[in-house]
């Protein structure tokens, strides 16, 4: 079995291993890497034939598709499974099968599909905690946990990267064999997690100020230099800069981009496909070569980072029916107070902007996106208050 190196790919691992114990070998893959590790295969074990070859959670280039297909046409067994939308022409092939959500609308993933598959197959014993493990690595993979509030896969996948690979793996296979009803961390397990998450916390915290912004591609993106905790990363920057129609987590050592965005309007797979990458509409990544650099690196070093909104008015607050205040490091002011007709209008020094806007948040990303101004301090808005007074009194 040659599947992805992430939880989704490791959970297809350890449930393959549940099923064929020390007949399977796994071999886990990043994605740059898997087309390789196929195309030596297909060069050293000449037997294949006797095999059964499974590829999971990741795709394979034309050759190694062409490779796969030949060794099917001879007999072979094949079975490629996934969940991206990028692979859903391998269903082409009688030995794909790719899907991205069931019929209900809940999102798959590599780890479901090939449970799913095991058990049809009866290659493999259901129990209640194996179901448990599977869906939590479905919902962590299709961030689906978020929307859910279930912190138990984020604290799978935070297990996942405090332990090595074969650590993990190796500890979840004992669990899941020993503990059939229900799926749990130990004491010491709850104990890492916790200390692990104020980690994450103020790591996020500091990412936060170390934020900038510009447009590319017509799209607004945030930007961030960060090595680790990708998913928290996007998500936290991402509602804390809702104006932001995505963020790029830059890793430049790594030559590598991660996109995030939690919006439905935005689709990053189409962003990472730009620059020759892929991977889901929420969450996805390229490799950084020339041009991503350029955009992403170069353009953006001489700008300063995001403004953070004042957070401990109160007296300027967003949404207020008296108006909300808004300035830019350049000194320029917005103003935005609901209207007659319950739209909001911008006011700004030399007038009103002709654009009204039928949301508040509309109203605010409007300013953020092309101003880069963010919520003023009491001191600014109460200043800025007796001064529209007296010009109204004159
Ligand atoms: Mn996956």
């Amino acid at each position: 079995m040659y599947t992805h190196n992430d939880l989704d790919g490791i959970g297809c691992g350890i449930v393959a291993k549940l099923a064929f114990a020390d007949k399977v070998e796994v071999r886990y893959n990043s994605v740059m890497g898997l087309d390789h590790q196929i195309e030596r295969l297909f060069e050293h074990e000449k037997k294949l034939e006797e095999f059964h070859l499974f590829i999971t959670d990741l795709s394979i280039n034309e050759e190694n598709t062409k490779r796969v297909e030949q060794l099917h046409k001879r007999g072979g067994k094949v079975n490629f499974i996934d969940h991206h939308k990028t692979a859903l022409h391998f269903n082409e092939y009688s030995w794909g099968t790719v899907q991205v959500e069931y019929e209900d609308g809940r999102l798959t993933s590599a780890t479901s599909l090939l449970y799913e598959h095991l058990l049809e197959n009866e290659w493999i014993h259901k129990t209640k905690a194996l179901d448990e493990f599977v869906e939590l690595v479905r919902q962590y993979d299709t961030w689906e946990w978020d929307q859910n509030d279930n912190i138990k896969a984020k604290h799978l996948n935070d297990l996942f990267f405090m332990f090595s690979l074969d650590e993990f793996e190796e500890k979840m296979i004992e669990r899941l064999t020993s503990q059939q009803d229900s799926f749990n961390f130990d004491d010491f397990e709850q104990k890492l997690l916790s200390m692990e998450e104020d980690k994450i916390e103020r790591y996020v915290r500091r990412k936060k100020r170390e934020t900038y912004q510009t447009f590319i591609n017509e799209l607004c993106a945030g930007i961030v230099h960060a090595e680790s905790y990708h998913s928290e990363l996007g998500n936290e920057l991402g509602k804390e800069y809702p104006h932001l129609d995505y963020i790029a987590i830059l890793n430049v050592g790594g030559k590598k981009i991660s996109f995030r965005t939690i919006h439905d309007d935005v689709d990053v797979s189409a962003v990472a496909g730009q620059f020759g990458g892929g991977g889901h509409a929420k969450a996805s990544g390229c490799s950084m070569g020339k041009d991503a650099f350029d955009l992403y690196v170069q353009e953006v070093y001489p700008l300063d980072p995001i403004r953070q909104d004042a957070f401990r008015n109160r007296y300027n607050l967003k949404e207020s029916p008296k108006g909300t205040l808004y300035d830019s490091r350049q000194g320029d002011k917005f103003f935005v107070a609901p209207m007659e007709d319950g739209k909001w209008s911008i006011e700004v020094k030399n007038g009103i902007l002709e654009e009204s806007f039928s949301q508040f948040q509309e109203a605010e990303n409007h300013i953020k996106r092309n101003f880069g101004a963010s919520l003023s301090r009491d001191d600014v808005y109460v200043k800025y208050l007796v001064d529209f007074y007296l010009k109204e009194k004159k």
